[in-house]
This record gives structure tokens, C-alpha cells and sequence, in this order.
């Protein structure tokens, strides 16, 4: 298993992408909706990055910057053959947001991705990540990444990767 220090190490990571369709089944299924990262995005992830469960910051368009939680590999409970990069933000949009521009922060790393039994087991395990995600995004260390140069509408950074901390 990916110890926590070797999944750090790429962080924090930004990255920026429209939001694409993708298999349909974040919201009906589980009721917790994943705005998925399109090939090029998924593609351009540095090696320091490994699959597995994320949190962090995410802007969507021109809009406030929110929590997220995101989960980066091939969905071993749905045995994806397709990499997949899928933000779940915390907050309540109430409608669909294809084609807008997500730009995120990955702040910090939770687990790596695993296979259930059940699909009540996945989604109770989300749960407890989205738990995880809203504690650790409240500390000060985290903060700091909320008001990030990255997410400034004056931004001209279309990508900043591997640990750039600097504002
Ligand atoms: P898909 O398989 O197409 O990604 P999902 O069922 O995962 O479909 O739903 C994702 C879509 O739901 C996003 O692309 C976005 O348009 C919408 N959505 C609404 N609220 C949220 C949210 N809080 N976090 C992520 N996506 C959301
Ligand atoms: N899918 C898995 O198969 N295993 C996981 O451990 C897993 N963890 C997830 C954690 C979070 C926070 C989120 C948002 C999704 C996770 N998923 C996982 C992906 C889930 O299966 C996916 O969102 C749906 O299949 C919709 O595409
Ligand atoms: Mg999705």
C-alpha cells in the first residue's frame, strides 16, 4: 500500500480542465456526483501522483472557491478500463455544469483506491472521505491553499505543477 508520505510528495498539484461526461453513474447510482476531467488532463498527470483518493480545492468557472474530494485511477468496484480523474465538489450546485472550466488544488491525500463488497460499502467509504476532506480542509495548512494565486481571476496559470507553493 502507498504510504501517506510517498503519496505527499507530488502535492499540492494543480490543474485545470473542462468538465466532460463521463460513465453516467456518480449521481444515479451513488448520489454522489463526480465532474470527470477530460484524456488530456488525465494524461498529464506526473508520475508523483498516484491513484487513489484526494482532497483539496475546486473553482468552477468564475465562481468561489469550494472543498472537493477526487478520486484518481480505474474504479476497481466498476473494473474501469479507462483511467479517470472525478471531482465530487462540496457544495450544493443543484443543476449540471458540462463544458465549464474546473480548476483544482490537490491538498492532500487520503487513501488508495479500493474494491468493495457492496455498493453500500463504496458509498459509505465516500461518505467518510467527503468526512475527512471537510475536517482537513478547515486546518490552516490547507487554507492557505483556498487563497492560492492559481485561483485569482487575474491568473494567467494555465497549469502549475509538483509542489509550487509559492503565491
Ligand atoms: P458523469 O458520469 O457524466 O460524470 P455524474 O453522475 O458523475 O455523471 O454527475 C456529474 C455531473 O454532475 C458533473 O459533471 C456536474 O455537471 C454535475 N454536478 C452537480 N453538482 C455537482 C457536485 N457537487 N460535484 C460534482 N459534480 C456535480
Ligand atoms: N471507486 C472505486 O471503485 N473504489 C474506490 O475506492 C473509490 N473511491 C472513491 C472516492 C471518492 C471520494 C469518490 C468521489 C469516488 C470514488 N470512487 C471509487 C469512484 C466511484 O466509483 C465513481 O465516482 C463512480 O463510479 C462514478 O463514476
Ligand atoms: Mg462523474
Amino acid at each position: 500500500m502507498l504510504g501517506r508520505n510517498v503519496a505527499m510528495k507530488g502535492l499540492p498539484y494543480f490543474t485545470v480542465g473542462k468538465v466532460v461526461k463521463g460513465f453516467g453513474r456518480g449521481s444515479k447510482d451513488l448520489g454522489i456526483p463526480t465532474a470527470n476531467f477530460p484524456d488530456e488532463v488525465v494524461n498529464g498527470l506526473p508520475e508523483e501522483i498516484h491513484t487513489g483518493v484526494y482532497y483539496g480545492w475546486a473553482k468552477l468557472d468564475n465562481g468561489p472557491v469550494h472543498k472537493m474530494v477526487m478520486s484518481i485511477g480505474w474504479n476497481p468496484y466498476f473494473r474501469n478500463v479507462k483511467k479517470s480523474m472525478e471531482t465530487h465538489i462540496l457544495n450544493d450546485f443543484g443543476t449540471d455544469f458540462y463544458g465549464s472550466q474546473l480548476k483544482v488544488c490537490l491538498t492532500g491525500y487520503i487513501r488508495p483506491e479500493m474494491d468493495f463488497r457492496t455498493l453500500d460499502d463504496l458509498i459509505s467509504t465516500i461518505k467518510h472521505d467527503i468526512d475527512t476532506a471537510d475536517r482537513q480542509l478547515e486546518t490552516a495548512a490547507m487554507k492557505i491553499f483556498k487563497d492560492h494565486s492559481f485561483f485569482q481571476p487575474e491568473s494567467k496559470e494555465d497549469k502549475i505543477v509538483n509542489g509550487d507553493t509559492s503565491h
